[in-house]
């Protein structure tokens, strides 16, 4: 046994044993955490040996904590869906072993940094990418100041290839560890899960990844594709892959490279799920043709969210609903040439957003004629949920209406998480309730969007929106987004009363970059 103790955080349980005549059903919460795995990798390359204990594996907090109460070192990757859970295993811990550390990090470090300092139980806080902080905060543990800035690589590439063997092994062994396990009518398994980026530029108020990660170069393809292989090699074959970028489809010349060399240079071109943008697809079309048709990308995964182009300026996704359909017809007509071809057709996942603030009937329903045009879907619905670390969640919950809290962010996409939202008409819209009525006005819809066209500029990614902070009345801040501080007021009008916009003083519009916004949060 080693002194150091690796907690791998999540749903208690998931990967027990289950009664032989019972067929488990496993979803992406089975899949392994990168996080968890690159650092392992590094701290054994520096001769930090480590076990690692995943709560997948035990009943309860009461069980996994009895097992770690041997370590002198416990080590977690603190998510925002997972604090409330590092927060109850380290205070139990620290409850039994007052002498023992605990070593934070992860991404609520930045969306939640006080938080994170109010556990006393957390003995040692990295704050950001820790890759390269890790062996000296090995080294030095027991001096040094409780909060540190971790350092991150400059590139992908200087990354070692994660040492898979130290994931946590599943005690249920129908999982096909260390690969992981395929989702029901998805591709086939097992699956061989991969990064070769790491953040997403873009700012959709609800995620604003850009604002707490940090950008770094992106692994070359020729790493990615080894990487692929030897896997393959080791503990393959391997059924199909999961691009775990949260945006693949950016960077046309190494796409180009990757649609060059993927067919060719992979042991097997494994199809593949994979995330794109409805707008770079508008973009570069010809080249998503063709990475779709020869590198056998067949799920294609977007975040349409909704089919209103006031719910897309409320989300800032950066993309009218005049994108969506372009995506919607292009992947659909990719599909039908594939099937004629007697290919099997590409398919469109896509995450589903309802009951976002601000939205009306009518909105909800141009959502409902939106994704009536996906011919082949495999559809994510959520309802709108105020996380903290996007712009969208951080003002809700200083709006007072977001019924999230940090005894558990509630991860059930069908559960209410925002104040003055009819979830009543939502959730019967989700269901499908309101398809009829809606689809009665479908010609209308589609001629209103696209009249209203792509968002420009286009061209230049980046520049069609920015990022506003106001002054409140009280002395409190607001933020928005839009083209121009005008526009940012008219994003505002859509979700907030006349009486609400009042309190703002509207010339008082300071533009701010995306790095700001959880340090802006907390004046919110
Ligand atoms: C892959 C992925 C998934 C996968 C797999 C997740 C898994 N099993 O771990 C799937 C698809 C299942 C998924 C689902 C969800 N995800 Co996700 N996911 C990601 C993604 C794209 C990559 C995560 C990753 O591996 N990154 C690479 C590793 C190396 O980074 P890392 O884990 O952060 O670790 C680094 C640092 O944080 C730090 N560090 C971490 N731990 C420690 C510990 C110590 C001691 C130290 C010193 C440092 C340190 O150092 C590491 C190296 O730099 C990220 C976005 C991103 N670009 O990171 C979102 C992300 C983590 N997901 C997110 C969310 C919200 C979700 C969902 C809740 C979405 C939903 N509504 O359902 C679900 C919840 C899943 C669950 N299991 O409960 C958010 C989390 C936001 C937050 N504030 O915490 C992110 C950031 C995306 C976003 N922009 O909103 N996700
Ligand atoms: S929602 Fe998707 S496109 Fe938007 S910032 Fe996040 S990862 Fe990027």
């Amino acid at each position: 046994m080693n002194q150091y103790a690796w907690v791998d955080l999540g749903d208690y349980g998931i990967f027990r044993k289950r009664l032989l005549f019972f067929w488990p059903r496993f979803s992406t919460n089975h899949w392994q955490d990168h996080g968890l795995g690159l650092m392992r990798t590094l701290m054994h390359q520096h001769g930090f040996l480590s076990d690692v204990l995943s709560v997948k594996n035990y009943r309860d907090a009461d069980d996994i904590v009895q097992h770690l109460l041997p370590y002198n070192v416990l080590l977690m990757n603190v998510r925002s869906y997972n604090f409330h859970q590092a927060r109850d295993i380290a205070t139990r811990f620290k409850h039994l072993r007052p002498n023992g550390k605990v070593i934070v990090g992860g991404m609520h470090t930045i969306v939640s940094l006080e938080e994170m300092e109010s556990v006393e139980a957390f003995d040692r806080i990295c704050v950001g990418a820790g890759e390269a902080s890790i062996p000296e905060l090995l080294a030095d543990l027991d001096s040094g100041p409780r909060v540190i800035q971790g350092k991150s690589m400059a590139s992908m590439d200087d990354w070692p290839a994660i040492d898979r063997s130290l994931w946590p092994r599943p005690l249920n062994t129908r999982l096909p560890f260390p690969l992981e396990p395929a989702m029901r009518g998805w591709n086939p398994g097992p699956v061989a899960s991969v990064m070769s980026s790491r953040v997403c530029p873009w700012r959709c108020s609800f995620c604003n990844e850009a604002s707490y990660i940090k950008n770094i170069q992106r692994k070359s393809v020729d790493k990615l594709i080894d990487e692929l292989n030897q896997l393959d090699r080791d503990h393959g074959p391997i059924g199909s892959v999961v691009i775990h970028d949260s945006m693949f489809f950016q960077q046309p010349s190494w796409l180009e490279e990757f649609v060059d060399k993927y067919p060719t240079h992979a042991n097997r071109p494994w199809p593949y799920w994979a995330a794109a943008r409805a707008d770079t697809i508008r973009k570069w079309p010809d080249l998503f043709r063709r990475m779709v048709m020869s590198s056998h990308w067949n799920i294609v995964s977007i975040g349409l969210e909704s089919g209103s182009d006031n719910t897309l300026l409320t989300l800032n996704k950066e993309c009218t609903a005049a994108d969506n359909v372009f995506a919607i017809r292009l992947i659909n007509e990719i599909g039908d040439a594939q099937e004629k071809a007697g290919l099997q057709p590409v398919r469109l996942f896509s995450n589903i957003m309802w009951g976002v603030p601000g939205e009306t009937r009518e909105d909800t329903f141009d959502t409902i004629r939106m994704v009536s045009m996906i011919k082949r879907p495999l559809l994510s619905n959520s309802l709108y949920a105020p996380y903290p670390g996007g712009a969208l969640g951080y003002q809700i919950a200083a709006e007072g209406n977001s019924l999230l809290s940090s005894e558990g962010l509630n991860r059930d996409p069908a559960s209410a998480k925002t104040r003055n939202i009819d979830y009543r008409f939502v959730k019967a819209a989700m269901r499908g309730r309101h398809n009829a009525e809606a689809l009665r006005d479908f010609g209308n819809w589609l001629g209103r969007i696209e009249a209203q066209g792509p968002l420009e500029p286009l061209k230049q990614f980046g520049s069609a929106q920015n990022l506003f902070v106001f002054n409140m009345r009280g002395g409190r801040k607001k933020v928005s987004w839009g083209t121009t501080r005008e526009h940012a007021v008219a994003v505002l009008r859509i979700r907030l009363s006349e009486r609400e916009l009042e309190e703002i003083d509207l010339s008082s519009a300071e533009r701010f970059s995306q790095n700001r916004l959880p340090e802006i949060a907390r004046q919110l």
